[in-house]
């Protein structure tokens, strides 16, 4: 029997297997109100029969989008706007989670495919960045931000909660923290950004408060039975690893007190040029096996996981507990039904939809 596709309980959650849709910014939203695209687009992944679907990275307040182009959970319209995207989601038997993050110093940047830089400053379609810290990236992102005052940071919190809430009540149910990626939260928990002389700064404890009270804040409002995750940024190949995994490890201590229910372990991308060995594969999968080890949190990663071999072998060794996976399904939506015939399973049809698997039961075509 494979690993891979065990089913996996969290909570009252219960996925039909171990492959997540990794979230995926699409920058196809307008004023961050999701569309056809995105139903179109989700609805096929889950089709496709991953367990889980998570939707891309959803700005808490309109200084928090990556690009104009992001989409964004700080009004009802939006809200809304994704009532369908969550019904398609979960008509095809996955379940609906979806990213909240804060893009910080990274933000007001143009789509990846118009260039992936900041907008220049004099052009009206961008807007003051904010961070721990007045410090830019630098690279192809040179906009220094503005540090985050306290009442800001009050604000922001405030703000993650109200875009929880709506998620909440969009019918999610499963809430990602985007707490990786040199964003907002990143951006604090990193001394490479966050230079700050005041309890936000300095110390670990005062680096990871930002953290620790965004988390506490939306702790109150989603709902105890649903998973409520975490994605860190655990490691960000400086040099410095070893310190900033042992950093990590005592801060995922912290974040499971508090309820966390899964890690999504991946890179902090604090510097411009960090020296990430992209030819390994699945390189992340050893680290995220630390977390699980010292943490006793489940955990899932992604990063260079597209074979079922890889996947499968990730969750057999007990390295993840989830497999998550981004280009391989942009790739191939099908690709949890393609990986079940590749690994053997028993009825590999049932990750599709009967209107595609009777078809293939009958007449299977090429894997
Ligand atoms: C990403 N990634 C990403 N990560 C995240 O936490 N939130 C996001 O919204 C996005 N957006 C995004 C868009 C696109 C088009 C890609 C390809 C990637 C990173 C993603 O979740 C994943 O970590 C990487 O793609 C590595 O996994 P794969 O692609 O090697 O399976
Ligand atoms: C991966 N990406 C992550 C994104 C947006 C698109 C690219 C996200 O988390 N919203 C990535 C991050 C940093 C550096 C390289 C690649």
């Amino acid at each position: 029997m494979s690993a891979l596709f065990q089913t996996f309980t969290l909570k009252s959650v219960t996925l039909r297997n171990r492959i997540v849709v990794t979230p995926m910014c699409q920058y196809s939203s307008i004023d961050g109100v999701a569309n056809e695209w995105h139903y179109s687009h989700y609805a096929s992944l889950a089709r496709g029969g991953a367990g889980l679907v998570v939707v891309e990275a959803t700005a808490v307040s309109p200084e928090g989008r990556i690009t104009p182009g992001c989409a964004g959970l700080w009004n009802d319209e939006q809200a809304q706007a994704l009532l369908p995207i969550v019904q398609s989601i979960k008509s095809a038997g996955a379940i609906a989670g979806i990213q909240l993050g804060h893009a910080g110093r990274k933000a007001s940047a143009n789509r990846p495919w118009e260039g992936d830089d900041h907008i220049a400053v004099d052009d009206a379609a961008g807007w003051e960045t904010l961070s721990a810290s007045a410090i830019a990236l630098g690279g192809g992102l040179p906009k220094v931000p503005k540090a985050i005052s306290t009442s800001e940071i009050e604000r922001v919190k405030a703000d993650f909660v109200a875009a929880a809430i709506r998620a909440r009540d969009a019918g999610f149910e499963w809430l990602e923290l985007h707490f990786a990626h040199g964003y907002l939260a990143m951006g604090f928990l990193s001394a490479h950004s966050n230079q700050r002389t005041d309890q936000y700064g300095g110390s670990f404890e005062n680096r990871s408060r930002f953290i620790i009270e965004t988390l506490g804040a939306i702790r109150e409002v989603w709902p105890d039975n649903l998973p409520l995750v975490v994605r860190l940024g655990v490691i960000e190949y400086d040099g410095r690893d070893e310190e900033t995994l042992l950093e990590s490890i005592e801060l995922a201590k912290t974040l499971k007190t508090m309820g966390v229910d899964l890690l999504d372990v991946s890179m902090g991308f604090s510097t411009p040029t960090p020296d990430v060995p992209w030819a390994t594969p699945a390189f992340l999968a050893p680290v995220a096996q630390r977390f699980r080890d010292e943490t006793g949190l489940p955990v899932t990663a992604s990063w260079g996981i597209d074979t079922p071999e890889l996947a499968e072998q990730a969750i057999e060794q007990g390295q993840l507990d989830l497999v998550s996976l981004g280009r391989a399904m942009l790739s191939n939506p099908h690709w949890p039904y393609h990986a079940a015939r590749k690994l053997g399973v028993d009825k590999a049809s049932w990750t599709l939809p009967a209107q595609y698997a009777h078809w293939l039961e009958r007449y299977a075509v090429g894997a």
